[in-house]
């Protein structure tokens, strides 16, 4: 994940050991050059160090214009969402922009924290679902819907036998009865994971299925309700009037808008567009793992102003990660 971001970012795996950026001590007056190999060094991170070193840690907004200015377009060719680039330039030079900077600092680390911490900015906290849970009335419902294809019932056998293994009792209902093979395909996960499903026919109204399974939960005292539901696109009149009628018949406690990272901007541009029309109350980014550019991780949440819950990083039952922003962090700014 994100190998495209973290190269074009200069921050890849160094093939020689890395030069010591920290900053000699100079004699009064000398402006203190950079390692010549740092020079060479490419990526636009390093060309930002070296204003840093040459300007001896007191930067004026000119100096890093051009540079953050490369930066916001290396953001945008990873499919970072144009107002999110926007914001994570304008936190970066906030923070290094007029700040007088101790002589022996490392470039590196004042550059590299600058972005970190404003990466961090953009991502957001997360939605910690077990204590959401577990301080809740139960049970829970959670209503899981998107566009098609993009992991829905997947995350929902993922996220039922997470929120198994954290001890609590699940039902899944079987939502989608519109898309041939659905009902099958969750029935599938379910029997493997030892989960109890609720289904009915294919072509059976999805809310009467959903009523069903909350009816179930509250006669077994279920923790928690996971519903399934089929794929629809935002400007489908229909799908849509289908899924306000779900809503008020389960009365859901959650809706998350699940999409898929290798969609990338278009799948920002998505949750943007559900989120007018169904209010959602948090993000599942799907398929993390076959998205090298990363934007849609880094910008879905900032562009809806809804957490990222959980991300999705690979096919098997545990590939399901609570979203925290080191996990994303850790992978562009981690050793590799
Ligand atoms: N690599 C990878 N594949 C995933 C991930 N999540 C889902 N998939 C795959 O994506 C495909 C579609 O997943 P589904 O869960 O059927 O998607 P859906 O949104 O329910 O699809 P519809 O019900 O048709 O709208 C399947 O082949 C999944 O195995 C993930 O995190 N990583
Ligand atoms: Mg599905």
């Amino acid at each position: 994940m994100f190998e495209g971001l973290k190269n074009k970012l200069g921050l890849g795996k160094k093939k020689t050991p890395a030069p010591e950026t920290e900053v000699p001590a100079p004699a009064a007056h000398t402006i203190a050059k950079p390692e010549p190999e740092e020079k060479k060094a490419p990526g636009f991170l390093n060309k930002i160090k070296t204003l840093v070193v040459e300007h001896e840690f007191v930067l004026s907004e000119k100096d890093i214009e051009e540079s953050l200015f490369e930066l916001q377009m290396v953001l945008l060719e990873s499919d970072v969402a144009y107002p999110v680039a926007e914001a994570i330039t304008e936190h970066m030079k906030k923070e290094l922009v007029g700040t007088h900077r101790k002589l022996r600092e490392s470039a590196d680390d004042v550059v590299t924290d600058a972005l970190r911490h404003a990466i961090e900015k953009v991502l957001g906290e997360g939605f910690d679902l077990v204590s959401y849970i577990k301080n809740h009335e139960k049970p829970v419902k959670i209503l899981f819907t998107g566009v098609n294809g993009t992991g829905k019932t997947t995350s929902v056998a993922k996220i039922a036998h997470y929120l198994q293994s954290q001890g609590l009792s699940v039902v899944v209902g079987a939502g989608d009865t519109f898309r041939a093979g659905a009902i099958e395909q969750i029935r599938v996960h379910c029997e493997r994971l030892g989960i109890k499903l609720i289904a009915h026919q294919e072509g059976a109204d999805p809310s009467a299925v959903l009523y069903d399974t909350v009816e179930y939960a509250k006669a077994h005292k279920t923790d928690v309700v996971l519903a399934d539901s089929a794929g629809r696109f935002h400007n489908r009149v229909n799908l849509m009037n289908q899924l306000e009628k779900i809503k008020r018949v389960m009365k859901p406690d959650l809706v998350f808008y699940v999409d898929e990272a290798v969609a990338g901007n278009d799948a920002v541009i998505r949750a943007e567009e559900f989120e007018k029309t169904v209010s959602t109350d948090g993000v599942i980014l799907t398929k993390v793992d076959m998205d090298p550019k990363g934007g849609a991780a880094i910008s879905i949440a900032y562009t809806i102003g809804k957490p990222l819950v959980f991300l999705g990083v690979g096919q098997g039952y545990d590939d399901m990660k609570p979203f925290t922003p080191s996990l994303i962090i850790d992978e562009i700014f981690g050793d590799d």
